[in-house]
């Protein structure tokens, strides 16, 4: 079986990417294995502190931050990290020739229920001329990214990724302690009768998102003629893993309850990695008015609505839109 050195090289990826992407993933195996022991670790319940967004942060998600920042940090290839868990940027190497990016434990409520979670990471140039403090460094649109993609803790530990070159899934092999490759050039069914959304927050969506949605509820009946099949993991990596995997929409959609929060996920290390993974899977990613990679942050914790997957499906959703 190839190993993830050999299909990063195939995808003409330059060294010093392969071996940031290596140390990353690193810290990736520890956290797979601390959450493998689960409470046996224990590292499960909440800590007293709250992170920028006023979550309670876990045990897990503080711990893992702290593993990746560490050995980002120590690798010399990094300039400056942001993190789901970090009010500010993280200044490492000044000569780094990187920004990281990364959600460190998605879909952190699932560690109390022994449920899907994951890392989730992008990664793009750091531009030469900025200070490894500067925020601004941060705000390029997804386009720019080199690499991204998720490692899912589940039954086997799972990493999609992408270096631009079609988007690969691996499963760590815990015997030799590798990633390998299990599925290359990953192809997402552009059809699918299967779609994942919160509808506890119906009444907080716009017109049409309550319309498309209608729609498909209506089923055989109604004017998509067809049944659909609904499923909602609650961690995004767990719902975008299984979209990848057998096709689907996801939405979390623009929100009316607070209008600087336009949606509940972020677009640096959630939204962004998520769509570049989908559209090399030949997939699509959109905000309901643009393409998410085209999106320019205008902070480092920015959210944005999501609606992502098969591509005729999410072209279908956005001609409610219009
Ligand atoms: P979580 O709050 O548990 O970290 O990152 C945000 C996220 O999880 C996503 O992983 C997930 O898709 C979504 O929020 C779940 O939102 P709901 O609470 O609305 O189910």
């Amino acid at each position: 079986m190839k190993r993830l050195n050999s299909q990063l090289q195939d995808d003409g990826a330059p060294m010093e990417l392969i071996l940031l992407i290596r140390t990353l993933l690193a810290g990736c195996k520890e956290i797979a294995f601390r959450v493998s022991q689960g409470a046996l670790a224990g590292v499960l319940g909440s800590t007293l502190s709250e992170n920028v967004q006023g979550e309670t942060q876990k045990k897990l998600d503080v711990i893992s931050n702290q593993i990746l920042k560490d050995i980002l940090k120590d690798s010399g290839y990094v300039k400056a990290i942001s993190s789901e868990e970090e009010d500010d940027v993280v200044a490492c190497n000044p000569d780094g020739k990187y920004l990281v990016s990364f959600d460190p434990l998605d879909g952190s409520s699932n560690t109390d229920i022994n449920s899907l979670i994951g890392t989730i990471f992008s990664i793009s140039h750091a531009p030469q001329w900025m200070k490894p403090d500067d925020p601004s460094a941060f705000l390029q649109p997804g386009t720019q990214s080199v690499a991204a993609g998720y490692v899912l803790y589940g039954p086997s530990a799972m990493l999609a990724m992408t270096t631009g070159r079609g988007t690969h899934l691996y499963t760590l092999d815990k015997t030799h302690g590798g990633f390998l490759l299990t599925k290359a050039n990953v192809k997402v069914p552009e059809q699918t009768s299967e779609f994942a959304i919160n509808t506890s927050n119906q009444r907080h969506w716009e017109a049409p998102i309550q319309n498309y949605v209608a729609d498909l509820l209506a089923g055989e009946d109604g004017p998509r003629g067809k049944d659909f099949n609904m499923r909602w993991v609650a961690a995004m990596v767990g719902d975008i893993h299984r979209v990848l995997s057998r096709g689907g929409i996801f939405l979390y959609p623009f929100d009316k309850r607070n209008p600087e929060k336009p949606g509940k996920l972020r677009l640096l290390y959630e939204a962004n990695p998520m769509a570049f993974l989908m559209e090399q899977a030949g997939g699509m990613a959109d905000t309901g008015t643009g393409r998410i990679m085209e999106v320019m942050p205008s902070e480092i914790h920015q959210r944005v609505p999501v609606l992502l997957g098969s591509k005729q499906e999410v072209q279908t959703c956005l001609d409610y839109y219009k």
